[in-house]
């Protein structure tokens, strides 16, 4: 038997080691990838019980998204529940969840561990998220998690690309600073399923949850929109993290098996499309230096050029 049927077999498994492998493969953007990825997309669409609840975390920098997370995953394997972690932050630490602290660590050394926590480098400066990203994602989906959490830089176009990226997006804002008039003002709030008022320890904590509701109440909404709920949390002590839990679930039955479905669809769109940009770049880079300076010349105008590159064959 070949190295890659035996390392499919294992991801198939739910052997957590051939997992950590196939991310490997993913990120390098290597073919042997590509049958892993097919697999972790095939199981997760043969049915609800084989899929992950996939979360995106964003919010500032300092906000508390890792403290967050961490709560969340000691929450949820208090339940019982799996959960695999991406921080697309290498800075991001994660003790497995402090109450159950202990009992995860060693859990980690066992096969069949319930916490899985992976870093990613993000993608320039502005922190987008790449194609990779998604193929991450998809392999933990595919691993037999329970939940995927993700968590962003929470900057720049990874608090946009962060929707397309997940079932559900869990804004994590502060009551300092007017976070929440902020988070209205740059159009993050629409992207918002969840919304956490973290640091409720710290006052204004109630005024920025009623500011928020003014907010949202200001936008056009009927009986059929969904409105975000907002929940006061202190992720440093684990206070309202059920009740997040809570409202992701509520979200997830809100937008049902087809509304599950379409964003399952939007994260492959977005997937496809980034490796599609990735590719066109990387033809353009390597284009001969002379079409760009006969376009500066005023031999060959831009759009002929960018035809030209579109016809190449890589
Ligand atoms: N007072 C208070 N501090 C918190 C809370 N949650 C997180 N922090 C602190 O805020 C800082 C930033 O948290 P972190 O999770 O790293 O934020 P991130 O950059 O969004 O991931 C850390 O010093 C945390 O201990 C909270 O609920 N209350
Ligand atoms: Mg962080």
């Amino acid at each position: 038997m070949s190295l890659p049927d035996t390392l499919l077999e294992r991801y198939r498994s739910g052997d957590l080691r051939a997992l950590a492998r196939a991310i490997t493969l993913a990120e390098a953007g290597l073919e042997a990838a590509r049958p892993l990825l097919r697999a972790a997309r095939e199981k997760s669409a043969s049915g609800a019980a084989h899929r992950a609840v996939v979360v995106g975390v964003t919010g500032s920098p300092g906000s508390g998204k890792s403290t967050l997370t961490d709560s969340l995953i000691a929450a949820l394997r208090a339940r019982g529940q799996r959960v695999a972690v991406l921080a697309v932050d290498p800075s991001s630490p994660y003790s497995g969840g402090a109450i159950l602290g202990d009992r995860i660590r060693m859990l980690r050394h066992h096969a069949d561990s319930g916490v899985f926590v992976r870093s990613l480098a993000s993608r320039g400066a502005l922190g987008g998220l790449s194609a990779r990203t998604m193929q991450v994602l998809a392999l933990m989906d595919g691993a037999g998690f329970d939940w995927v959490i993700l968590e962003t830089v929470g900057v720049g176009q990874s608090e946009v690309d962060v929707a397309a990226a997940c079932d559900h997006t869990l804004l994590v804002l502060t009551p300092a600073g007017g976070d929440g008039v902020q988070a209205f003002k740059a159009g993050i709030m629409e992207i918002a399923d969840v919304i956490a008022v973290n640091k409720s320890d710290l006052p204004g904590a109630d005024r920025t949850v009623r500011e928020l509701m003014a907010a949202q109440g200001l936008g056009a909404h009927d009986e059929h929109t969904w409105m975000s709920p907002i929940r006061k949390t202190i992720a440093s002590k684990g206070e309202g993290i059920d009740t997040v839990i809570a409202a992701v679930e509520k979200h997830r039955a809100w937008l049902g098996e087809e509304g599950l479905q379409t964003r399952r669809e939007r994260r492959a769109e977005f997937e496809v499309r980034s490796l599609v940009q990735e590719r066109l770049l990387q033809r353009a880079r390597s284009a001969a230096h002379d079409l760009y300076a006969r376009v500066a010349r005023g031999e060959l105008d831009a759009d002929a050029a960018a035809d030209t590159l579109l016809t190449v064959q890589a």
